[in-house]
């Protein structure tokens, strides 16, 4: 169901029938909101967010693409999550599996002629989101090369999870991998093995991860999981006191209640040549644990 948001750019409501909810909003294409059979909201989104292009809503599922961080020529991660996406009602087919969704969504992202000034790459991005019977949340995206030449892309699911204190969170899946530490200019450490817990500000992208990798939030009593495929890499990103107040749309204590953990291919761009298409899927799904 198409609504009119405030800021007058159109949202799809997903809903599976059985209670489970998802926003997702053309603008940036960013899933703003995911939410349980019994109402209650998964992602997180700042108090402070702005939702007014062209910046992106701080919080729900930002799109970092063509680019993740500020190391190359775009914006800090690109451009995807500040441009009105539009809604494709003949998307190539997907293969019957991956259209499991009860309720979904398929939308694309073209670069206009202005686009191509500042990154000069001809592609197609489609991205179908869908939420199925059990509520599970799943990003489908693929993305084509329909240039002349070959082109190289990162990209990351800005993942914003509402948590309820930071401090009795731990995530694993990603015990003894090496990590890139955004916050001593990328060197890349290895974990030490035991599972990541958070006492200050954390920016790390964990290189080669696992499929799955598993976000326990003790207080609220759920356990978030990430499934991936064509994601490598993973993002763990909360930015603490500090960095929290140097954030206009940011509250200044919201640091507690949120955690980004992102499925993600960084360390290794993707380079498509014309007419490949590169596949990427992120599926997430919550269950109460004891
Ligand atoms: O690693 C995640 C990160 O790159 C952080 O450095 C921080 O900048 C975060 O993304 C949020 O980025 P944004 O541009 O949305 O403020």
């Amino acid at each position: 169901e198409v609504v009119k948001a405030s800021d007058g750019i159109d949202q799809v409501v997903l809903q599976n029938g059985r209670g489970a909810s998802a926003r997702v909003s053309l603008h940036g294409g960013q899933v703003l909101s995911w939410k349980t059979h019994w109402g209650e909201e998964l992602l997180f989104t700042s108090s402070k967010a702005i939702f007014k292009p062209p910046v992106a809503v701080r919080g729900g599922i930002p799109i970092c693409f063509p680019q993740f961080g500020s190391h190359g020529t775009l914006e800090q991660h690109g451009f995807a999550s500040n441009k009105i996406w539009i809604i494709d009602d003949n998307p190539p087919l997907l293969p019957p599996n991956d259209s499991n969704g009860k309720a979904y969504v398929d939308l694309l992202l073209k670069p206009t002629e202005n686009d191509l000034k500042f990154w000069p790459h001809s592609f197609e991005f489609r991205l179908r989101v869908s939420l199925n019977v059990d509520g599970h949340l799943t990003l489908i995206s693929r993305i084509r090369n329909v240039d002349g030449k070959p082109f190289s892309f990162s990209i990351a699911f800005h993942t914003y999870f509402s948590i309820s204190d930071i401090s009795e969170v731990r995530i694993e899946g990603l015990e003894t991998l090496h990590y890139l530490d955004n916050l001593l200019q990328k060197e890349r450490f290895t974990d030490q093995g035991n599972t990541l817990t958070f006492e200050s500000e954390v920016d790390q992208v964990y290189v080669n991860s696992p499929d799955i990798v598993a976000v326990f939030d003790h207080e609220n009593k759920r356990t978030f999981f990430i499934k991936k495929q064509g994601l490598p890499d993973v993002v763990v990103w909360n930015p603490w006191d500090k960095k929290a107040k140097a954030l206009v749309d940011f509250g200044d204590d919201e640091y507690k209640q949120m955690l980004c953990v992102d499925g993600a291919a960084i360390e290794k761009p993707i380079t498509l040549r014309p007419g490949e298409e590169w596949t990427g899927r992120l599926e997430i799904s919550v269950i109460p644990s004891t």
